[in-house]
């Protein structure tokens, strides 16, 4: 690809797990954070984003690369056979990694052939990446897929500048050293000449690891690891939503159109949201506990309240995802089995995604926020509420304390999303709270999302990388 005469900036290479296109954007709602941050990224400077298309192909045919152009931004993705999918996506990153780094080792599986699989995609993805990768190219990998990829490009030569950034959180050492061969991973990260985490919690885990386990020299102000001679900086850059897009959503036909339907069913009642892909670490069961001991608290407020929960479905080949699903639905059914009467449900549970348009409409209309992950990298969710409120009317966030955005959003109600005495005194402080204090707790949680969004988040990684 030829470099735009008009800019001396390099081009920006992006390898992630999948690659969303963008006109099938709005179709998955569930795409999750990364592709809506990474498609943000891209849109305004010359690049690329290799990854895979998320298809299966017979194993003979996953070395062919469809390059697109669409709405801006260039794709190019492979297939995946079957083997690849079960072994690197489903096994070691979604039954292994992803586990582990959300502190559920009750969940973590350790299997040397997953294990194997990972390394075999990972070095798919450098062999057939290396080549698509000009000399000055800026190269940016994402997330726990793809940890080993930055060593595997080197030893195909590549001497570009080369990024990681983690999109979960980094576990405690006593925790992350469960992980069978761990050294022999987090060595191969010492491969990229930057490392980026959400928050300074995830950065000092990882740092603390390198000194303890690697013995590497690590200076903890200007965050540089030094090992076998070679210097790789770690830093906190939290991501951010893309403020100029979804602040002016509200503005759509479609997003009035969902706030009226929000509003218009449940008439007086107070409606309280949340939306997460449905997986563990979102701490949704917990979160339905809360609410439930909200109920036996306070049963003369059921009339007056509504919670709406919507979760898409999220990886659904892996086992502890089916289990998941079929907790929440026996826990919803519980308390409306207990609690509903003929012209009343108090839980409305939505098993699918929905467009940015109609949750911003959702979010608006919804006077608390419920973002109470158990442990989570960011959460762009907690931040896409606020920045759907309204200005004069503003809804109340309850945020878990181990969200990484709770660092940033400190004048949410935080509460600790294990203990559903806590939820249920945070939901009713958030229906007491007057509307002074809402706005002001507003006012401060807005300027950090509108600041720190996800172009200075860009902007912030990629100035360190170059
Ligand atoms: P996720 O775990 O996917 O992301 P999150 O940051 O909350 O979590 O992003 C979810 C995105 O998907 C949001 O933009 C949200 O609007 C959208 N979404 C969720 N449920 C939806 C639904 N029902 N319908 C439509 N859209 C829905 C990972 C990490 C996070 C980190 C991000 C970005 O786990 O900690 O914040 O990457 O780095």
């Amino acid at each position: 690809m030829e470099r735009s005469p008009l800019t001396d900036t390099p081009r920006l290479v992006v390898i992630s797990n999948r690659v969303a296109v963008p006109k099938a954007r709005g179709a998955a709602g569930a795409q999750g954070g990364l592709a809506g941050a990474l498609h943000a990224a891209l849109k305004d400077r010359e690049g690329l984003w290799f990854g895979w298309s998320g298809e299966e192909s017979e194993s003979g045919r996953t070395g062919n690369i469809d390059t697109q152009t669409n709405d801006g931004v260039t794709t190019a993705t492979i297939d995946l056979s079957q083997r690849d999918i079960e072994e690197y996506y489903n096994g070691y990153a979604n039954s292994t990694l992803w586990p582990l780094f959300h502190y559920r080792l009750d969940l973590a599986k350790f299997e040397r052939e997953t294990g194997k699989g990972y390394e075999r995609v990972n070095e798919r993805f450098a062999e057939l990446a290396a080549p698509l990768i000009e000399n000055d190219d800026v190269v940016w990998v994402h997330d726990y897929h793809l940890i080993p990829l930055g060593e595997r490009l080197r030893s195909r030569g590549l001497k570009n500048r080369i990024g990681f950034f983690l999109h979960i959180p980094w576990p405690a050492t006593r925790l992350f050293v469960s992980l069978p061969y761990h050294e022999r991973l987090v060595r191969t990260m010492l491969h990229y000449d930057l490392v980026g985490f959400q928050t300074k919690e995830w950065l000092d885990s990882f740092l603390h690891y390198c000194r303890t386990e690697l013995g590497a020299e690590v200076d903890e102000d200007s965050g540089s690891v030094t090992l076998d001679g070679r210097t790789t900086l770690a830093r906190a850059y939290p991501i951010g939503i893309d403020w100029d897009h979804f602040s002016k959503l509200g503005e759509t036909g479609e997003a009035r159109n969902a706030q009226q339907r929000m509003m218009a069913s449940t008439r007086r009642r107070i409606s309280m949201i949340g939306v997460d892909r449905l997986d563990y670490s979102k701490g949704i069961p917990e979160r339905i506990d809360g609410i439930g001991r909200f109920f036996d608290r306070e049963p003369e407020r059921i009339r007056d309240l509504v919670f709406v929960q919507i979760a898409p479905p999220s990886r659904e080949d892996v086992q502890s995802y089916q289990e998941i699903r079929e907790t929440l639905e026996q826990k919803c059914g519980q308390i409306n089995g207990a609690r509903s009467e003929v012209d009343m449900v108090p839980i409305r549970y939505v098993n699918r995604g929905y467009s940015h348009e109609e949750l911003f409409g959702f979010f608006r209309a919804s006077k608390i926020g419920l973002v109470t992950p158990l442990r989570d990298g960011m959460n762009l969710v907690a931040k896409e509420y606020v920045a759907a409120q309204d200005p004069d009317d503003p809804g109340v966030l309850i945020l878990s304390s181990f969200a990484g955005a709770a660092l940033q959003l400190q004048d949410a109600v935080l509460v600790n999303p294990h203990s559903p005495d806590d939820i249920a005194h945070a939901i009713r402080k958030a229906l007491d709270m007057p509307l002074d204090e809402r706005k002001a707790r507003y006012e401060k949680m807005v300027a950090s999302v509108r600041d720190e969004n996800v172009q200075a988040w860009t902007a912030d990684f990629l100035r360190d990388l170059g």
